[in-house]
């Protein structure tokens, strides 16, 4: 970006030429490796202004690999034509000839005719032509042409000379470009799958929800993980874990645009943005990926499946940070109804959905929109604790390390987080994973400093707002928590259980953690929102 060539020494008829051509080159090699290609090609162009002045110069650069060549930089009254002239085929024409040949040289006089016209768009009347090959390792990276136009204005035998000298600075250019580009997509890449990386992704997120907010069109995301993973990798080791990696990868193939990149995120996570599309149009889509990872056949007994969230941007969030934890959210909502499923993001404002026969009635957070029924069967008969809690139940000391795992993503998770009704959506969410609650509400603060407001709830009602049909089933065993940051309560966390199941000393220890860090991510939320 904005180097330009300055001419270390003005050109001088008295010094010798040569001499004068080797401080011009000196001067404009180091620019090789700085700036875009196309700084580069200018500052290139700039300095053969200097040493073989022209009327004009063009500058096709070479597809090797369908033998083709592409107009990169032309510098004419008549570059406009000579642009939409489009590419050249190899052999087609003065320039084509010499991508053919990769020899340089030097046309004077030449008539108008058809084989003038060579398609380089260089029309009428008599000219002078340099048409030099860039080459850089052996390989064709395009072609340069200088022109004069009018009688007795012809180049030298000297000034190709020159000019081919040049060539392999602007060939050494292109080829620069070309590494440079191949790295960048290199490191963008996931070796195992092929798929864009996590980097990419963050990239591209920021840029499709900047581009959306300008032209005022919605931005979707899916965020999706393989079922049971470990189990996989445990049973039949890591090689046909990473298969299994593959062929998830794989199973977006031909379902997304190529507009709607896949990205492998994580592990065992991808992620698809999906430009333009709303939360409707992505609950489609989402739903066919679940079935053709369902649909793929693994060489090992049990079914590989995934869970998946979504969230629509600008109606869930307005920035990519928010976007990806709404996804991330309805991915864990997923998860904990039973995972095989498609989960979308649904704010404070759905209305609960009832849930079937002794299954808890979903929160307003959760949509369940496809998938997982016999995981659902499992999880009514009531042998399982969702997510985290799920595989704790064994020892003491694996039960503490899962909570230790899911206490760590909840302090990551939250800080990332600057919107206070989400950071109250991912507390109750988050320690469904670590307790079994029925319910569990999140008031915070308002803004009166003394009025404390409903911000997130999930399960059925907290008990002691509920309507007399609970009552049969007992007292109910309710957990008032307030959220407290250095001497101010900032919220507080509700959460009741039926029955016989009360808190535990184990629950209320997590529950105070949970609130800490609660207050923590509030509390740097305000400072950062208000700095
Ligand atoms: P859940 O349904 O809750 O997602 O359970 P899970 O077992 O899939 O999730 P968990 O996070 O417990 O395990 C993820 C596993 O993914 C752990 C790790 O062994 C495996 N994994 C992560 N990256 C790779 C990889 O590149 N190759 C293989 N083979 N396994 C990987
Ligand atoms: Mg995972
Ligand atoms: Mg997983």
């Amino acid at each position: 970006m904005g180097i330009r060539y300055t001419p270390g020494s003005p050109p001088n008829a008295a010094i010798d030429p040569m001499a004068q051509d080797e401080v011009v080159i000196a001067d404009v090699a180091h620019l090789l490796s700085e700036g875009s290609p196309a700084a580069v090609l200018d500052a290139v162009a700039d300095a053969l202004g200097q040493v073989v002045p022209h009327d004009a110069l063009t500058l096709h650069t070479a597809d090797a690999s369908i033998g083709l060549l592409r107009p990169a930089l032309v510098r004419d009254a008549r570059s406009g034509k000579i642009l939409a002239s489009g590419p050249l085929r190899y052999g087609e024409g003065v320039v084509g000839s010499a991508a053919q040949s990769a020899e340089p040289r030097l046309v004077t006089h030449p008539r108008r005719s058809p084989s003038a016209e060579n398609g380089s768009g260089i029309g009428a009347g008599p000219y002078s032509l340099i048409v030099s090959p860039l080459m850089a390792r052996e390989e064709l990276k395009g072609v340069l042409c200088l022109y004069r136009f009018g009688e007795n204005n012809v180049f030298t035998e000297g000034e190709l000379k020159t000019a081919v000298r040049f060539s392999v600075l602007a060939a050494l250019a292109i080829d620069n470009a070309d590494i440079r580009s191949t790295l960048e997509s290199l490191a963008m890449t996931d070796h195992l799958t092929g798929l864009h990386n996590h980097r990419y992704f963050q990239e591209r997120l920021l840029e499709e929800m900047s581009r959306a907010n300008r032209r005022q069109t919605p931005v979707s995301l899916l965020i999706y993980d393989i079922d049971d993973f470990k189990n996989v990798n445990d049973s039949y080791g890591h090689l046909l874990g990473d298969q299994v990696l593959r062929g998830v990868a794989s199973a977006a193939e031909g379902i997304c645009r190529t507009e709607d990149p896949v990205c492998r995120i994580g592990g065992e996570e991808f992620a698809i943005i999906l430009p333009g599309q709303s939360g409707a149009q992505a609950e489609v889509l989402a739903e066919r990926i679940r079935r053709s990872v369902l649909e793929r056949l693994f060489p090992m007994e049990t079914q590989v499946t995934v869970s998946i969230g979504l969230a629509e941007a600008p109606a869930n969030a307005s920035s990519p940070r928010d976007l990806f934890a709404c996804a991330d959210l309805a991915l864990r909502g997923a998860k904990s109804q039973g995972k095989n499923r498609v989960c979308a993001y649904a704010g404070r404002t759905l209305e609960p959905r009832g849930g079937s026969s002794g299954d808890y009635p979903l929160s307003g957070q959760w949509e369940i929109l496809a998938g997982g029924a016999e995981t659902s069967e499992r999880r009514r008969s009531g042998d399982e604790r969702p997510d985290g809690a799920a595989d704790v139940g064994r020892s003491p000391e694996s039960r503490a390390i899962a909570q230790m795992k899911v206490l760590h993503r909840v302090s990551a998770n939250l800080n990332r987080v600057h919107d206070a009704a989400l950071i109250a959506e991912m507390i109750a969410i988050e320690l469904k994973s670590l307790i079994d609650y029925r319910s569990c509400r999140v008031y915070l603060l308002a803004e009166d400093g003394e009025t404390l407001v409903p911000a997130a709830s999930r399960g059925s009602p907290p008990l002691h707002e509920e309507v007399s049909e609970d009552r049969t089933a007992g007292p109910g065993n309710t957990l008032a928590t307030p959220l407290r940051f250095d001497h101010h309560v900032v919220g507080v966390i509700v959460m009741s259980k039926l029955g016989d199941d009360e808190f535990d000393e184990d629950d209320m220890r997590l529950i105070e953690v949970v609130a800490s860090i609660a207050a923590n991510a509030l509390q740097n939320r305000s400072v950062a929102t208000s700095a």
